[in-house]
């Protein structure tokens, strides 16, 4: 700039000056903040500085603006330089001071915890992509279609009555079993293939150790031109023993499911109790885990597969239970309860 100073860049320097000799001579952090709050705060010297740039007559107004800027970066820089300085003062203080107890406890930081159902529903996953499986996901509300008709459980079947549904006022529903992507995944590959797709389920009933109004389940779903229930329990087993591993007792008995023929239930030796009776396997010793079975021509129909080219084997395992198994877990609705009490043991 050439000539003499304007009488506002003599201003703002000089407020610029004041600025940094009460910087340089805060010795508190509060002092510091309080300069920090006159210098650069909302109704800061410099930041009202700022405000008056329209105001500048047009031939000065670009100087004064550069000006004004460079002011503040140097304010700027200088409070976060001057803290910096403050805090190693604070800090070489501390060390200083031999009255320092070194045998105080620590501050304490809450850890979170990895919810015991995505640790199954991870190990599961790695076991089933290991045999070749894709993880699927589909929505929690369904249509009727899927949940129930395409599963060969018409509006008049009594197979309707054995899971209790939450109805949506446009026909909809909460998804009552993850049987519900089934068909969905047929009309989604061609065939041959093998998924799986865990998730969420929901039923309206009454709860209690071992049944919850929401809980998880996986579904199983392999279709091929030869599949056999040799193979649907070979993979059963071998997902039993990477989860929970140990040896465990494991049964099987025919089971009815509309969507399967022929249809199983795979229970397991309770490892709440051992086998000896509790509330969760309700005195049996036995708990119902994994219904499965070989996919009924009915349910490729709907899924657009023609019977006579290809078979199909699923399973529903009951995530939840699985879970409760695996680390003794004696009420199911102890897992969605949010009790970090109960989540911290994992
Ligand atoms: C079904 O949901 C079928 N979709 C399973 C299936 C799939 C059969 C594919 C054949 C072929 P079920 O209602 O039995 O079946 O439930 C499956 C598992 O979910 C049960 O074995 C149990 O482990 C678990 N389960 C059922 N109801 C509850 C509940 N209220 N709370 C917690 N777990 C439950």
């Amino acid at each position: 700039m050439t000539g003499a100073q304007p009488g506002w860049q003599g201003d703002a320097e000089a407020i610029a000056g004041k600025t940094m000799q009460a910087i340089a001579a805060a010795s508190t952090m509060e002092a510091l903040r309080q300069v920090e709050v006159r210098a650069v705060g909302r109704q800061g010297e410099i930041s009202l500085l700022m405000r008056q740039i329209p105001t500048i007559p047009p031939a000065e107004r670009k100087a004064f603006g550069q000006l004004v800027n460079r002011l503040q970066q140097e304010a700027e820089a200088a409070l976060a330089q001057r803290k910096e300085q403050l805090i190693q003062a604070l800090i070489d203080a501390e060390l200083a001071d031999d009255t320092f107890d070194v045998t105080l406890p620590g501050i304490a930081r809450p850890r979170g915890h990895v919810h015991p159902l995505a640790l199954v529903t991870d190990k599961v996953e790695s076991v089933f992509t290991s045999m070749g499986f894709h993880v699927l996901d589909y929505p929690e509300v369904e249509s009727e279609f899927n949940n129930f008709e395409a599963l060969n459980i018409p509006s008049w079947h009594p197979a309707r009555d054995m899971q209790d549904t939450f109805w949506l006022d446009d026909g909809h529903l909460l998804r009552t079993h993850t049987s519900s992507g089934q068909v969905r995944t047929m009309h989604q590959f061609a065939p041959p293939f093998r998924a799986i797709f865990p998730g969420k389920v929901f039923r309206y009933e009454a709860t209690d150790a071992s049944h919850e109004h929401t809980f998880h389940q996986v579904e199983g779903l392999m279709i091929d031109r030869h599949v056999s229930v040799a193979h649907l329990l070979d993979s059963m087993r071998t997902l039993l023993t990477a989860i929970l591993e140990r040896d465990v007792e494991i049964r099987l008995r025919p089971g009815y499911f509309p969507f399967v023929e022929p249809g199983f239930e795979l229970d397991i030796s309770c490892q709440v109790c051992g086998g000896k009776g509790c509330p969760v396997c309700k005195q049996s010793g036995w708990l119902e885990l994994l219904p499965c079975g070989l996919v009924h021509p009915q349910v490729l129909r709907a899924g657009g597969l023609d019977p006579a080219e290809w078979q199909g084997w699923a399973f529903g395992l009951g995530l939840s239970r699985l879970v409760m198994m695996r680390y003794g877990v004696p009420d199911v609705r102890l897992l969605l309860s949010g009790d970090a009490r109960f989540l911290s043991a994992f």
